[in-house]
């Protein structure tokens, strides 16, 4: 049986971890709300029913279960996939880095949004200015500068974050540096070429055959000012 994907059907968001996961899988799944509209998904949300309500999307229907969070989502499918270590300490390290990517996630949304989801960015640009520099020159180099330590300190090579072969968390470093160059290319610019094992691991992910092809067809969508990663040049210093 399919995988249904529920997620917001014009933006990639968060719901983008997990249909990398899906597609560099082939992975037989459903989006939603992109086939049959935001109603079913609203269902859920909303729905008396559901005896374990999530709170947001994405969340994921396999059969009997619905999981939701983007982490617990990519944990639940990692195994099932092919994009996880078999050991219970390399799942749990690969979790850790997901959340670690969900952190950085959070705090890339509040660079434009630093006061409230609710207003709109033009209501919040003075305090998103002052947000948006902290972000871009502390925080980028800090959870950058982690990801390329671990992947020196990876005792398997520094070519994967987890052991020898690719993991959901490798497709997630992926789409946090295509969301980030998107969001701040100058300030990518300054830091990326001195992460050479993060830029390398991007690179590959991105010529990985499946990947590639879902990256060219109409299933990835853009990036645009309606998402988490959204570029206003203001932002970038
Ligand atoms: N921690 C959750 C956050 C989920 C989340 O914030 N989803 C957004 C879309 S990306 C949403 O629709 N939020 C609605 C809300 O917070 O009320 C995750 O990583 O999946």
């Amino acid at each position: 049986m399919a995988y249904e994907l529920y997620y917001w059907p014009t933006i990639q968001g968060r719901g983008e971890f997990v249909r990398l996961a899906l597609e560099e899988a082939g992975a037989e799944y459903v989006d939603v709300a992109r086939v049959r509209g935001v109603a079913p998904l609203m269902a859920f949300l909303e729905g008396q029913a559901v005896e374990r309500p999530p709170f947001a999307p994405p969340f994921l229907q396999d059969g009997a279960v619905l999981v939701g969070q983007t982490a617990a989502i990519l944990l639940y499918l990692g195994g099932r996939l092919g994009l996880a270590p078999a050991d219970e300490a390399g799942r749990l390290w690969t979790h850790q880095i997901q959340l670690t990517i969900t952190d950085l996630v959070a705090e890339a949304h509040d660079s434009h949004h630093p006061i409230a989801a609710s207003l709109y960015y033009e209501q919040q640009r003075r305090e998103a200015g002052r947000r948006a520099r902290y972000f871009r020159e502390d925080r980028i180099p800090d959870y950058l500068g982690w990801f390329e330590r671990i992947l020196a300190a990876n005792p398997a090579g520094d070519a994967h974050l987890v052991g020898s072969s690719l993991t959901y968390a490798d497709l997630s470093l992926f789409q946090v540096v295509e969301g980030l160059s998107y969001s701040f290319p100058r300030a990518m610019a300054q830091v990326l070429p001195r992460l050479e094992r993060v830029a390398a691991l991007h690179g590959a992910v991105a010529k990985r055959p499946r990947l590639r092809a879902y990256l060219n067809s109409d299933r990835r969508l853009p990036f645009t000012e309606e998402g988490i990663f959204r570029r206003y040049p203001e932002l970038d210093g």
